[in-house]
Formats: C-alpha cells, sequence, structure tokens
C-alpha cells in the first residue's frame, strides 16, 4: 500500500497513543497533498506550497481528529460522542460516528454555520442542536454538560484529542524533507497551530508559525476575549479560543506570530486561489494565505500555506464572492453566441 492507503493511525502509530489491536475507526484520513502555487510564489518571491486539508474525507483537518477522537471513544465503550463546532468538527464527527455505529449530538451556533457542513452532518445522521449562542457559549455547555452525562466530548480540548492533528507536520516534513521555513495558518479555537507544533518539535524541526485571525474574531491578536465574534469566515467566528496559551507558545517560541486580517482581505485571497490556483478553499483557510499576501514572507524561501477545508462546504460564501460570470441566455444560436463571446 502506498502511504495514502494507509489510515492515519496506521500510518503515525508510533507517534500516537494507540496500540496494535485497539478499535479502528477511520474513513482513510490525512496523507493529503501538498501543491505547489506558482502565482502565489511570484507574487511573494518564495516558493509557496499550500497543504490541502479539504483533500480529507469530510472536506476538512477536523478528519485528524476524529479518526483519533472517535477511536478512543470505541476504545473506552462509548455509546455516544458530542462536540460543539462551528461546522467542521460537526461534518466530522458525526461521518466517523456513523462510521463506527454510535450516536453523535453537535452543538452549532444557530444561522451560522455554512450550508455544506450543515448537510453532511444531517446526512450522516447526527443530531444538530441548533444554540442561541455562538461556539464560544456552545463548548462552555457541552463541556458542563459532559461531566455529567456518558456523553464522549470529541472537541480537541484535552492532550490526547489533539494529538491526531500534529501528523500534518509530520506529512510535511517528509513531503518536504525538512525543509520548511515558515507554516501559514488559519487561527480560530488554535488546536491546530498548537499541534503543528507539537508535530515539528517532536520532530526536532522549528519553521516559524504565522497564525491568522479574522479582525471581527481576533482575541489572540487583542489579547483578551472577544464577546461578540464576527467575521464572513463563519469556521473562526471564535471570541475565547481553548487553546490560548498553547497558540502564544507556539508562535513565540517558533518566532512567529499572531495577526489579523479583515474579510476584505480574507475574500480577496479567496477568490485569487480559486481563480488564480485553481483550487477552491472555504473563507477561513484563505486567511492563511491572506496573511502571506499582507503580512509578506520575512526573509523565509520556502513557505506552506495551510487550506483547512474545502471550498464546497461553503456555496453560499462562494456565490456571493467570485470572479466569475453568469449570462441569462435565451435558447437560440444568436443569443448564445452573443453570451459565449460577447
Ligand atoms: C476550515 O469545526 O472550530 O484554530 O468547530 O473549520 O484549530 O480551531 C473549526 C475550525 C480553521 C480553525 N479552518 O482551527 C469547528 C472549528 C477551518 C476550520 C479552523 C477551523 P482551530
Amino acid at each position: 500500500m502506498t502511504a495514502s492507503h494507509v489510515p492515519l493511525i496506521e500510518r503515525y502509530r508510533d507517534r500516537l497513543p494507540f496500540a496494535p489491536g485497539d478499535p479502528l475507526v477511520t474513513l482513510q484520513e490525512g496523507s493529503t497533498p501538498l501543491l505547489r502555487a506558482p502565482v502565489l510564489s511570484e507574487m511573494v518571491g518564495a516558493e509557496v506550497r499550500l497543504k490541502l486539508e479539504g483533500a480529507n474525507p469530510t472536506g476538512s483537518f477536523k478528519d485528524r481528529v476524529m479518526t483519533c477522537a472517535v477511536s478512543a471513544a470505541v476504545r473506552e465503550g462509548a455509546k455516544a460522542v458530542i462536540c460543539a463546532s462551528t461546522g467542521n468538527t460537526a461534518a466530522s464527527s458525526a461521518a466517523y460516528a456513523a462510521r463506527a455505529g454510535i450516536t453523535c449530538a453537535v452543538i452549532v451556533p444557530d444561522g451560522k454555520i455554512a450550508a455544506g457542513k450543515m448537510a453532511q452532518t444531517l446526512m450522516h445522521g447526527a443530531r444538530v442542536i441548533a444554540l442561541a449562542g455562538n461556539f464560544d457559549r456552545a463548548l462552555v455547555l457541552v463541556r458542563e454538560l459532559t461531566e455529567t452525562h456518558p456523553i464522549a466530548l470529541v472537541n480537541s480540548v484535552n492532550e490526547f484529542r489533539i494529538e491526531g492533528q500534529k501528523t500534518a507536520a509530520f506529512e510535511l516534513l517528509e513531503d518536504m524533507e525538512g525543509d520548511i521555513d515558515a507554516l501559514y495558518i488559519p487561527v480560530g479555537n488554535a488546536g491546530n497551530v498548537t499541534s503543528y507544533w507539537r508535530g515539528f518539535t517532536e520532530m526536532g524541526a522549528s519553521p516559524r508559525l504565522y497564525g491568522f485571525q479574522a479582525e471581527g474574531a481576533a482575541p489572540l491578536v487583542l489579547g483578551h476575549p472577544v464577546e461578540h465574534p464576527e467575521t464572513v469566515a463563519s469556521a473562526i467566528r471564535i471570541g475565547n479560543p481553548a487553546r490560548w496559551e498553547d497558540a502564544m507558545t507556539a508562535m513565540t517560541q517558533s518566532r512567529g506570530s499572531i495577526r489579523s486580517l479583515s474579510d476584505t482581505e480574507i475574500l480577496a485571497a479567496y477568490r485569487l486561489i480559486a481563480s488564480g490556483e485553481g483550487m477552491f478553499c472555504e473563507p477561513a483557510s484563505a486567511a492563511s494565505v491572506a496573511g502571506l499576501l499582507k503580512y509578506g514572507t520575512d526573509g523565509a524561501e520556502r513557505v506552506v500555506c495551510v487550506l483547512t477545508g474545502r471550498g464546497l462546504k461553503d456555496p453560499e460564501t462562494a456565490l456571493e464572492n467570485n470572479d466569475g460570470v453568469t449570462i441569462h441566455c435565451e435558447a437560440d444560436m444568436g443569443a448564445l453566441e452573443e453570451a459565449v463571446l460577447g
């Protein structure tokens, strides 16, 4: 088997808290492509690559968490899993729970998750609780709930469940033969940036980590929680990240930084990645590229932007922000010629 046909936990079992013989819940996640980005490379004067986490089975990096979290839950005898989510964790936990044959409930901010994520979560048969509150509130409530009820919490809030995400750093080091100067990554609850740093340090690597938040949801940049986070990038509409300290440590130790971007800057990068590089990611993912374009490389030569989720997740935002045109056309040749060539 090639690496891409090996489940994540099997590929990196020696570096993950799973023993041979443990139950494995997998949808063949991980081993995602690393794509050269010639247009971006030209623009910033460095070798830019895109880590395509949207190529995971449910379309986001959260599958790395869920293969670990749901496998562990099944190992512990859980019959149900639950999470708070801005959408991708919900879709992923629902898929892995379906695969495991256990039930799944997700708590999401009512009306604030992208349509594709909602569709996935419902298709996998999960119970969706649309909360009259934001993600931060959902996370507080779900943590409290699981203290008194026997339901496994699959958010990446404990040490063990974050392990799966660090494997993306292993893959990058393998694909780039250790030669990576800087990583650009969107930051919401800050589990992912924490995990990449853990993965890099475990392998003795130390690229600079540059994290990016949306201006309206930038607690780590401001230095205090944001009570009413707002951004078009719904996946990172988070005002009080669970991994606050760890994320700051990662960025300080790697001599990187955490900075913010306007929704306009995020959407400009979102369109450019799609129309310039041919890769359709979701708005939150475009924050990595927007950060690279706004703040530059600081001398780095080989850089990676993490595209955390697939563009199809959020068709509404795509239909409202794109470089394409739609021409309504009568069904006759004259009108068609005019529409195509005019
Ligand atoms: C596409 O699904 O928090 O900094 O509940 O979906 O590790 O939170 C998603 C977050 C970036 C931020 N890009 O990662 C959830 C959730 C996408 C995301 C992030 C998320 P973290």
